[in-house]
């Protein structure tokens, strides 16, 4: 019920607008930078690699904030900072030579050794619970080794889930996309509270992809609610223009950006239903949308905003998509605020589905 444990999202534009102001620095958990390169700052930051398209801002600031002062620390290659009921953190690992020829290629060890640690200090601080991970990998779409990047990647994630013993189908929402350069970078929320997991009917859930996408299945789940002590938050993971497993709208980027929106609303829909009360809605919804190619983002805008509505919150990036075939990619989140504890029919205690 106090309002000191409160989770709250901002975001800081350079050149800055008028009205945005910076949160305050104790209660920042962790921060994302989008655009041109950021200064190093005293909290785990995530250097997203990708321009930003569409108009004049540089560089784009997104926080986490919790009301109460954060404690800072570092774990093997994790930055993290937490709370007294989140964990965010953030991993930057260059791909070394592979160790052994048959233990995978470099960004597979890589993969895995950031998820090992990962877990590891999810145990060893006691936030069991992941509800979202932000991954960026470096030419996603490369085929080297004969395997495509982002099926190596998947590999030595999923062999991390399984050495830790963490059920692929109860999996964090999540992203997973191509910059152009960097190391393999983490990002993640990490709670006390188990979430509510949510798939998509309309999509076969990723962690039961056939193998036609890659030897080792990716593990993340299509969104996810988490409840905080006095917010219901919404995760929609990367969300893209797939049906059962197949890519639908080959070569047609306003085709796929509705199909998109189509999976979104399903799944915003489910998320009503688990919580009523929180009232989501699709235009209510902070976005980041990933394109892959720059001159696209003109339809790819005014499509979303034609279906979710012209004052949609969106943050427009240039990323390479984990299929090569998919031209747009959305996520997004909400955070809704209970009135009272009691309100919330979904009791933190409930079991994932
Ligand atoms: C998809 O639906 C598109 O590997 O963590 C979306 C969200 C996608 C997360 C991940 C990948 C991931 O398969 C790609």
């Amino acid at each position: 019920m106090s309002p000191e444990r409160s989770l709250q999202y901002f975001q800081h534009t350079t050149p800055t607008p008028g009205g945005l102001s910076m949160p305050d620095s104790v209660g920042i958990l962790g921060m994302s930078s989008l655009g041109r390169p950021a200064q190093p700052a005293a909290w785990p930051m995530q250097q997203v690699n990708t321009p930003l398209l569409g108009n004049s801002i540089e560089q784009l600031h997104e926080y986490w904030h919790s009301a109460t002062a954060c404690r800072r620390g570092q774990f093997q290659d994790i930055h993290f900072s937490a709370n007294e009921d989140l964990l965010y953190g953030v991993i930057n690992l260059e791909e070394e030579a592979a160790t052994a020829h048959d233990a995978g290629t470099a960004l597979q060890q890589a993969a895995e050794k950031a998820y090992r640690q990962l877990f590891s200090l999810l145990e060893a601080e006691n936030f069991p619970h992941l509800w979202r991970v932000w991954n960026y990998v470096p030419r996603i779409n490369a085929v080297e080794h004969g395997l495509e990047r982002y099926r190596q990647f998947n590999i030595g994630r999923h062999q991390a889930f399984d050495d830790f013993a963490r059920p692929v189908d109860s999996s964090p929402a999540a992203c997973a996309l191509g910059v152009e350069h960097g190391p393999l970078s983490i990002a993640f929320l990490a709670a006390r509270q188990a979430p509510h997991c949510i798939e998509n009917p309309r999509q076969t859930s990723a962690f039961a992809y056939p193998r036609q996408y890659g030897p080792r299945s990716p593990t993340f789940t299509r969104a996810a609610v988490a409840n905080s002590d006095k917010h219901d938050i919404l995760f929609i993971s990367g969300t893209a223009s797939i049906v059962g497993h197949g890519t639908a709208h080959i070569g047609d980027v306003v085709a796929q950006t509705r199909e998109t929106v189509a999976n979104i609303a399903v799944l915003v829909e489910q998320a009503r239903q688990l919580v009523p009360a929180a009232g989501y809605t699709l235009d209510g919804l902070d976005y980041r949308v990933y394109i892959r190619h720059a001159a696209d983002y003109p339809s790819v805008r005014n499509t979303l905003e034609q279906l979710i509505g012209p004052s949609i919150r969106a943050v427009y990036v240039q990323a390479d998509i984990c299929r090569s075939d998919l031209l747009v990619e959305v996520e997004a989140h909400g955070i809704a605020t209970r009135p009272e504890r009691s309100t919330s029919p979904q009791a933190s205690q409930t079991p994932r589905n």
